[in-house]
């Protein structure tokens, strides 16, 4: 254990970022939560504190609760939308009705999650609103059994509804993440009637949330389990892949794990290539799933039109699932073609190098209940 001490010097502790406030930062160390300025050259130097970032603090008054984050330290993972750091599980949580359910948003938030490296467990709350059985089975059909994602069908009236919740939470940073007025908050509050966090009325005009949530928070959903933690987040909406290269996209995306290999092309991104198994079995592929793909490809396409413009060398690391469910991690550079052209005519190309690091986590295909995908 750390000292904590109302001596102002030589203080440091180490401790969680739960949540950042009109310019404080409030940090869990020790079971204080204490209100953190920043130290000035941690920006300067290009640096960003996130929630869930583990962070030293010096500087450390005990008695007035103040401290300065001097450090953060390494994390073992981040998301962009909701900002947070250090993830365990992510939920995606999307409601059927009152916002009515679109397959093509809820697939942006997927692919989102995926690409960074976390896969995510689908919530489609207010599952109460449903018109037929059929209706849910469609979703878990499409999502579950062929894609491999987790499904929770929840609804805040009904408390069973919630107990994969807990299970899912239980030891984990877990992050709600979603559309405005999906009902996150309201999920939290029905998990825990303690955290009375506010909930939102959905437009009847707009048919959205109100953005009723304005900050990321890590709270703690049980009071007997400190290690169990969950953020909820802003809805955000407009998710846009104008940060990913195309080659990106294509492996986050799991419905074409059964046939890529056999593209003709090793990058091959399925619209209109030769020898392309994906087209050849697009008759297999769920339709909304394949569009859902061709509009972000056309915004990753931007991204890549972009990288190629600037003279700047890039790496980036993705994970792909082959036709056994195998996930391998491929590294992805982008290199200057030709180091002699004009500035103008320079070209970048993008060469895929050796996969390393198999991940023998399989992929079931016959849908039984599954707990830990992204461990
Ligand atoms: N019928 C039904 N309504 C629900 C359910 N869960 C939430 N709602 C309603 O959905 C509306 C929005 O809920 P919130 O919890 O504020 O949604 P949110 O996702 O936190 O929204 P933001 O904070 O704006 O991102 C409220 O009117 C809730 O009463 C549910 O399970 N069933
Ligand atoms: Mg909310
Ligand atoms: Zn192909």
């Amino acid at each position: 254990m750390l000292p904590v001490s109302d001596n102002p010097q030589n203080n440091t502790l180490t401790g969680r970022l739960r949540k950042y406030h009109s310019n404080f930062y409030y940090v869990e160390a020790e079971g204080t939560l204490f209100e953190c300025a920043l130290r000035g050259l941690i920006k300067k130097e290009g640096g960003d504190v996130l929630v869930g970032d583990f962070v030293e603090l010096d500087s450390v008054n005990a008695a007035a609760g103040t401290a300065r984050i001097n450090r953060v330290l390494p994390r073992k993972n981040s998301i962009s939308r909701p900002k947070l750091a250090n993830v365990d599980r992510v939920l995606v949580v999307y409601s059927l009705r009152e916002p009515i359910f679109d397959p093509n948003q809820m697939d942006r938030y997927l692919t989102h999650i995926e690409l960074a490296g976390i896969t995510p467990i689908l919530c489609i709350s207010k599952a109460d609103l449903a018109e037929n059985d059929e209706e849910l089975a469609r979703i878990r059909d499409l999502y579950e059994c062929k894609l491999g994602y987790r499904v929770l069908f929840t609804s805040v009236n009904h408390l069973a509804d919630l107990q994969p919740i807990r299970e899912l939470a239980e030891g984990n940073i877990t992050v709600l993440a979603g559309p405005s007025g999906s009902g996150k908050s309201s999920l939290l509050n029905a998990l825990n009637a303690d955290l009375q966090l506010r909930v939102g009325e959905v437009s009847e005009k707009i048919a959205r949330g109100q953005h009723t949530t304005r900050h990321v928070e890590l709270l703690s959903l049980f009071d007997d389990s400190p290690d169990t933690l969950i953020a909820d987040t802003p809805g955000f909406s407009n998710l846009k892949f104008t940060y990913v290269l195309p080659i990106q996209l294509e492996a986050a995306m799991r419905d074409f794990a059964p046939y890529r290999e056999h593209c003709a092309f090793s990058d091959c991104l399925h619209v209109d290539e030769e020898g392309c198994a994906v087209r050849e079995n697009l008759a297999s592929i769920a339709e909304s799933r394949y569009q859902s793909y061709l509009d972000m490809l056309a915004e990753a396409r931007l991204y890549k039109e972009e990288a190629n413009s600037t003279s700047q060398k890039q790496e980036f690391g993705y994970k792909q699932l082959d036709r056994k469910g195998k996930e391998s991690v491929r590294i992805l550079r982008l290199k200057e073609k030709n180091r002699d052209a004009s500035r103008r005519t320079r070209k970048q190309q993008v060469s895929l190098l050796e996969t390393d690091e198999p991940h023998d986590e399989e992929a079931d295909q016959d849908c039984d209940y599954r707990d830990d995908e992204d461990d």
